[in-house]
């Protein structure tokens, strides 16, 4: 198979008490012929393997021993060993460290955050903020690439913003304009990406993020997930609604993505395209505030009581009053953004371009007004497609330091 790979001489042997897993960056979907894709999410290399190789990579994507291996007994044990070992050597599996997290290329996390597990971001005071990685393109209709967003983020982020202490250092840095401190006092943290279980088709692996925001958000921290594709947000919006029960949702995003007709299974038909149609249609979320929309589009065929919008640039040209008039008082948000949004003379990295959106200065108006007037509970930034060079990195990097500042600063008037 690979006669230049370190053989099982080197590492000990796998028993049928060994527990083993499928390498957790590995992302699959469908090829040709019955061949699946498989990728590695941080290194990016890809290989084509049969419909047996596959099988076993899923079933791996659940750590478990050969003894436990879910096929009633019907595979050979010494053949599924064989077969196992071989996947090892490839770097497909790997013996599982119940300890063991992803990390974002060992250089630090978003805005230099240190990077901790995801019980460590649980245990006590440990962080306000937790960035969690989602490296997912299967969502995507036209051009992939969304799923390298994290790694580059976490790459630029430190330019823009970086963190010196999460717990008792000095409060963040002074913005020149305001003279404002950003992010005093708020203590960021990274657990990585959410990668915990090979992607067979979208959705599976959703139930990982939807678990693993769910967490952060019980335990009081504010979650903040890099895409990814803009499906990831219905995990994410399930996820807080989990924990927070009703919640509003501030969309910003040149399309609507609000496809119809709902359909029966999330996991199968949902995608960026539709993905708001899915989070209206959670009855917790009572209601989606859509900007910068300016795809041309059929009329709805009914309007959701839950929708408002604002498409276009028309919010600039609305009195924040009439805005949060809309948007109940008391009830927690979560913020979207898909990256398309900003104007493609602003920032072309993206998925589905559109002209007509927002200038950066305009969008960081309107998170910051929305983010100081609401209770914010989650951020998605989603549909960045990296391309070279690091100036797309560090607009949306800005983007999200300054809502998230916002979102975090102390309320006026509040004890
Ligand atoms: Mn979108």
């Amino acid at each position: 198979m690979n006669d230049a790979a370190p053989g099982p001489a080197e590492a000990p042997a796998i028993t049928d008490d060994t527990l083993l897993t499928t390498e957790p960056l590995l992302a699959m979907r469908g090829a040709r012929n019955g061949r699946t894709t498989v990728w590695h999410t941080r290194e990016g290399w890809e290989i084509e393997v049969g419909p047996a190789t596959a099988d076993l990579l899923a079933a791996f994507a659940v750590p478990r021993t050969l003894a436990t291996f879910p096929d009633g007994g019907a595979t050979d044990r010494s053949r599924l060993r064989t077969l196992v070992t071989a996947l090892g050597e490839r770097g497909l599996v790997r013996r599982h460290d119940p300890d063991g997290v992803p990390t974002p290329a060992g250089r630090g996390g978003m805005f230099g955050a240190p990077v901790l597990t995801l019980a460590e971001a649980l245990r006590g005071e440990a962080c306000d903020v937790v960035f969690a990685g989602m490296p997912y393109d299967l969502g995507a209709s036209h051009r992939p690439g969304s799923r390298f967003g994290p790694a580059q983020l976490r790459r630029t982020g430190g330019a823009v913003f970086r963190c010196r202490d999460t717990v008792d250092g000095p409060p963040g840095a002074v913005d020149p304009v305001t003279g404002n401190r950003v992010l005093a006092g708020v203590r960021l943290a990274d657990i990585g990406d959410v990668t915990a279980s090979v992607h067979r088709s979208a959705g599976p692996t959703w139930s990982v993020l939807e678990n693993v925001v769910g967490r952060l958000a019980g335990h009081g921290r504010l979650p903040v997930v890099l895409g990814g594709d803009h499906s990831v947000t219905l995990p994410v919006v399930r996820g807080l609604t989990g924990v927070h029960g009703e919640l509003g949702v501030l969309h910003i995003d040149a399309h609507g993505d609000y496809a119809r007709p709902r359909r029966d299974d999330a996991e199968l038909h949902c995608h960026h395209g539709n993905v708001m149609d899915w989070v209206v249609g959670d009855p917790r979320v009572v209601r989606l505030a859509q900007f910068g929309l300016r795809q041309l589009e059929d009329p709805p065929a009914r309007p959701d009581e839950a929708l408002r919008r604002w498409p276009g640039t028309s919010a600039l040209r609305t009195p924040l009053a009439d805005i949060l008039a809309e948007l109940p008082e008391g009830l927690p948000y979560h913020l979207t953004v898909d990256v398309d949004a900003l104007d493609p003379s602003v920032l072309s990295a993206t998925g589905t371009p559109l002209p007509g959106g927002f200038t950066h200065a305009q969008l960081v108006g309107l998170l910051t007004d929305l983010c100081s007037a609401r209770r914010i509970v989650g951020i998605d930034v989603v549909e960045f497609l990296p391309q070279e060079g690091e100036t797309d990195g560090l607009i949306i990097s800005d983007l999200l330091l300054r809502a998230l500042d916002a979102a975090t600063a102390p309320r006026g008037g509040a004890a």
